[in-house]
């Protein structure tokens, strides 16, 4: 793979796609379909600087020394216990620079020394989390040499699932959202497990782009390492369908004699390493995304509304230009506004049917909302095995003090996710829809560009990143407000959180132990698991039992939010589609009735239109041999 010409070619794509984007904001024309959510977001997707690659895996497997390596410098915190616990966003930049992403968008500069302090959970258990005001850190910014990698990509360090921080999982978990592909990282001490299936199947609905390493293969011998990699392989078989390549391959490496040869400048170390091998896959990977998933989509979204606008353009010029059809045309395309309505239209069975579809998430949004307030649930269990694993009473001590608010924070961040996570699932079926109300609208156009269909293996075909954003009405900005009941506090006022409504979650802090300082451990243990105890039935009682919307709970209340926006988004999907016809409609009949001299002046006006799309035929034509010769050149 020659990477120098790749990232050429991929790089006049995107600026082609680019300036595409530029030409279709532009355009104001009345005569001319608007463009809809899926033009419009599929047009800031290929703004973007950077699509992230998201390094996951379960604790201690080894990604940030993974990174680490690649990066050729101790850079990202390492330890051997839980080191990672805020998200490191690692750029590929000539110059090193170092930055506090908060949630407000706020950024602020720190030293290379001080990445510990604010991302390593080691720091954090030695010297407490440092703490900002009305804000948090979303991600730390990293900006540092690559030597190979495309500057278009940014590497995601994310703390490790599994271990019994709860909020490592979540802050993970809310990243994938953002992936646009995923390594996956495991070690050799065992099979993948359960947890870790799961964790790759939930990944794989976020971006079908994904690889699968193993790292530490230094502490194995070779025989051991080609039996983990043929169970793992065997394991994980089941979600081979899913992926991109529709194969699990894992690829041993080692970071640690990677790290090394680097530093001692050893090419035969490197090659020990077995980095080269990993090199290529992970090349493979990022150019597969975003050379070409991403430029096949929005290059196919883009073509299709190019084919709309052409279609309404040519269909005015015929009715403008031969009076004899125009009637016709005008009849015609009448009889296809008819028919949408009674297909389409509001009450018509296939909004029924989307109606039923999204309900279908908010029975599942009802099912996860109870899952999570159980105690076979994760949030409870682990907390449960950190009260069992204490092993002296200073621990028991320091538990006792901040377990309400761990567990508040946690609870309440997990089900602003299951509310998310559904408003994400609902985006998605929104999406379908929408294309599907697009097809009927176009139906008939003479295509001038057909859609690019690749042979690729490893065309994922789906982008999940660019789907969303069809539920903005004003309701969902009320759900926000909704699922921040409790989140929402937490977020922004920590040191307040025991003022207010918010108090009463939970019960407020832990009373205190009723044994005082003497050596009653496991008194201490039983209290503290009371306590555990009253917190979810608090959690409970504030999600699923109290009424705090008038007389709906939070939960009934995110339902009738999220069932009424999806509505919205309905009636208004369609009716984006509707005016677009109901307007080619009108456009014709007026020409239908128009004297000679005003249908001169409509073919000029035409004219003047069909001008400015020609230069976005011809970046459309551009871009579909570029890919034509991409996909070639890569087989
Ligand atoms: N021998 C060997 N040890 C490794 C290798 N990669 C990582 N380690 C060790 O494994 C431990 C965990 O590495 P990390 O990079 O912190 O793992 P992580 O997955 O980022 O861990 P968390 O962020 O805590 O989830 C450290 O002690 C590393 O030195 C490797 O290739 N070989
Ligand atoms: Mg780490």
């Amino acid at each position: 793979m020659n990477v120098v010409e790749l990232e050429k070619q991929i790089q006049s794509i995107r600026h082609t796609l680019q300036g595409i984007y530029q030409q279709i904001k532009l355009q104001k024309s009345p005569m001319l379909p608007s463009p809809d959510s899926s033009v419009m977001g599929a047009g800031e997707y290929i703004q973007q600087e950077q699509y992230d690659v998201v390094v996951c895996g379960q604790f201690k497997k080894g990604k940030s020394s993974f990174i680490n390596a690649l990066l050729g410098e101790e850079v990202l915190p390492v330890a051997t216990e839980v080191a990672t616990a805020q998200v490191f966003r690692v750029i590929n930049s000539n110059t090193e620079d170092y930055n506090l992403i908060f949630n407000n968008g706020e950024r602020m500069q720190i030293a290379k020394t001080d990445l510990a302090k604010y991302g390593s959970q080691v720091e954090a258990d030695l010297m407490g989390s440092p703490a900002f005001k009305d804000k948090q850190i979303d991600y730390i910014e990293v900006k540092h040499p690559i030597p190979f990698l495309p500057k278009s990509i940014a590497l995601v360090d994310t703390p490790g699932f599994g271990a019994l921080y709860a909020t490592h999982e979540q802050i993970t978990r809310n990243y994938l959202k953002r992936a646009a592909a995923v390594i996956f990282i495991t070690d050799p001490e065992n099979p993948i497990t359960t947890v870790q299936k799961e964790f790759v199947e939930s990944a794989l609905k976020q971006t079908k782009q994904i690889l699968f390493i193993l790292t530490k293969m230094d502490n194995y011998n070779a025989d051991y390492i080609r039996t983990i990699v043929n169970e793992n392989q065997r394991i994980l078989a089941p979600l081979a369908p899913l992926t991109a390549t529709k194969q699990i391959q894992f690829y041993p490496m080692s970071s640690k004699v990677l790290n090394f040869a680097t530093k001692m400048k050893n090419d035969k170390l490197v090659e020990k390493s077995q980095f080269d091998v990993v090199k290529e896959a992970l090349l493979k990977l990022i150019y597969n995304t975003v050379g070409f998933d991403i430029n096949v989509q929005v290059f196919n979204t883009f073509n299709h509304y190019y084919n709309r606008v052409k279609k309404a353009l040519d269909e005015l010029h015929t009715s403008a230009s031969q009076p004899g059809k125009a009637k016709e045309l005008a009849e015609q395309k009448r009889k296809m506004q008819q028919t949408f309505a009674a297909e389409w239209g509001n009450s018509s069975t296939k909004q029924q049917e989307i109606m039923a579809e999204i309900e279908e998430q908010i029975i599942g949004l009802r099912n996860y909302a109870n899952d999570m307030l159980s105690t076979s649930h994760h949030i409870y269990d682990n907390m449960l095995k950190r009260i069992e694993s204490l092993d002296n009473n200073k621990e028991a001590d320091q538990l006792a003090n901040s377990m309400s608010y761990e567990l508040q924070q946690t609870y309440a961040n997990y089900w602003k996710d299951l509310v998310e996570d559904c408003q994400c699932n609902i985006d998605n079926i929104l999406s379908k829809f929408n294309a599907r109300l697009g097809a009927v609208a176009a139906e008939g156009a003479s295509v001038q560009i057909e859609s690019y269909q690749p042979k690729k293996m490893g065309f994922a075909g789906h982008i999940s990143n660019f789907r969303n954003g069809y539920m903005t009405g004003s309701l969902v900005t009320g759900l926000g407000v909704g699922a921040a009941i409790i989140a929402g506090t937490v977020f922004a006022a920590p040191v307040v959180l025991l003022a207010g409504s918010v108090a009463a979650l939970f019960g407020g802090i832990f009373a205190g132990f009723s044994v005082g300082r003497e050596n009653k451990l496991n008194q201490k243990k039983q209290e503290l698991k009371a306590h555990l105890s009253n917190c979810l039935q608090q959690a409970y009682s504030d999600i699923i039992r109290r009424p705090t919307h008038g007389n709906l709970t939070e939960l009934q209340n995110a339902e009738r939010i999220l069932r009424e926006a999806g509505k919205e988004a309905v009636a208004s999907l369609y009716a984006q589609h509707k005016e677009n016809i109901d307007r080619q409609v009108q456009l014709l009949d007026e020409q239908l009735h128009a004297d000679a001299e005003t249908r001169q002046r409509k073919l000029q006006e035409i004219e003047t239109a069909k001008q400015v799309w020609i230069p976005v035929y011809n970046s459309l034509k551009s871009v579909k041999e570029q890919l034509v010769n991409l996909e070639k050149s890569n087989e």
